[in-house]
């Protein structure tokens, strides 16, 4: 391999990490590099001198990652891909409220990535009483500096996690991330980055960049549709998401291993949106486990009205990988074929 640049770049784009006390309550502050360099002067020396070099890099207005959109996940990727080779590896700190669905959607946009992405945030602003910020820049950084991790990934509490099987699951502990159907890719032990052996990407999802810098925003405001089922939901409602000419595919949160009720109208506007050439997609409610659409009689009308399962995927992923195929000049068969082949280890 040739020989890697010196320096990581860490790209502060907002979030509690590094909110500052507004009039209204925490808001997102800038001069991040300084309070940063500041706080990391409170590490015991030999912690201090063993980080990687880095430099540092604010987004031009920093954000509550609640207010993000597919157009700042765009932003983000083009950025990073512009500076791909400059870096040896990169950090992403982000608002942990939607830093699963900008970590899903940065592996589909920087496929066969041949370096470290590492997505972190905190659940306390850097610098108040027991912050994680600290500790979760730290972590991240020993993680972007090593070169075997090829992919975008979310470190928080001391565990590595594929980005795009990660999600935020509690409201208030600092170890607020998992990834439910996939195991860590690596753990903080004693202060070192350990990537635990056959857990990274396979050839030739990685090692080989390959990026796909979509134009999200050219897909208007809101092209995908999440539709969680309830007993009793009536079919016009979701009729009426679907026939509007905005949405371009939706994602289908389901019951089970794969369950829908038989309701011809409800099944009916399925078949009739994936008849125009809309995308639909199917995940259990259930946060653990896969889905097999057609298992049961009632789940099969699913597959007979081209609902395609989204297997194992967690929603930020299927939602994620929806707008970036939706988002490319491809057939509609073509998008259905991508949407069940795994891209980036998501399914
Ligand atoms: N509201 C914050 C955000 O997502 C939450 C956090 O970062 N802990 O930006």
């Amino acid at each position: 391999m040739s020989q890697l640049p010196p320096s990581l770049l860490v790209i502060y784009t907002g979030g509690t990490l590094g909110m500052v006390e507004g009039a209204r309550g925490l808001e997102p502050g800038r001069d991040f590099s300084q309070r940063l360099q500041q706080a990391l002067q409170s590490l015991p020396p030999a912690r201090r001198e063993s980080l990687p070099d880095f430099e540092i890099m604010e987004t031009s207005r920093p954000i509550d990652s609640s207010g993000a959109t597919p157009g700042d996940w765009q932003d983000l990727a083009r950025l990073v891909a512009s500076q791909h080779t400059r870096y040896r590896g990169f950090v992403i700190l982000h608002g942990t409220d939607t830093l699963a669905w900008t970590a899903s959607s940065l592996a589909f946009q920087l496929q066969g990535i041949d370096r470290p992405v590492v997505v972190t945030g905190a659940m306390r602003p850097l610098g108040a009483p027991s912050s994680d910020a600290l500790d979760n820049v730290e972590d991240a950084l020993r993680f972007a500096a090593q070169p075997g991790l090829q992919e975008v990934a979310v470190c928080f509490a001391g565990k590595l996690l594929r980005g795009v099987r990660a999600r935020k699951w509690h409201t208030y502990a600092p170890d607020a991330f998992i990834s439910p159907n996939c195991p860590p890719l690596g753990e903080i032990v004693d202060h070192q980055a350990i990537l635990f052996d056959d857990r990274g990407l396979d050839m030739p999802q990685r090692g080989a960049p390959r990026f796909e810098l979509q134009d999200y925003r050219a897909l208007g405001a809101s092209p995908v549709a999440r539709i969680v089922l309830w007993p009793g939901i009536a079919p016009h409602l979701v009729a009426d998401w679907l026939n509007d000419d905005r949405i371009h595919g939706a994602l289908l949160e389901v019951w089970g291993g794969g369950n829908a009720p038989e309701d011809s109208m409800l099944l009916g506007a399925l078949a009739k949106a994936t008849g125009e050439g809309k995308l639909l997609a199917a995940i259990s409610q259930c946060p653990l486990g896969t889905i097999a659409i057609g298992a049961y009689a009632a789940g099969r009308g699913l597959a007979d009205a081209g609902v395609l399962s989204g297997d194992d995927m967690t929603a930020e992923a299927v939602m994620s990988k929806l707008i970036h195929l939706l988002a490319q000049p491809l057939p509609s068969d073509e998008r259905r074929r991508r949407f069940v082949t795994p891209l980036v280890g998501e399914r």
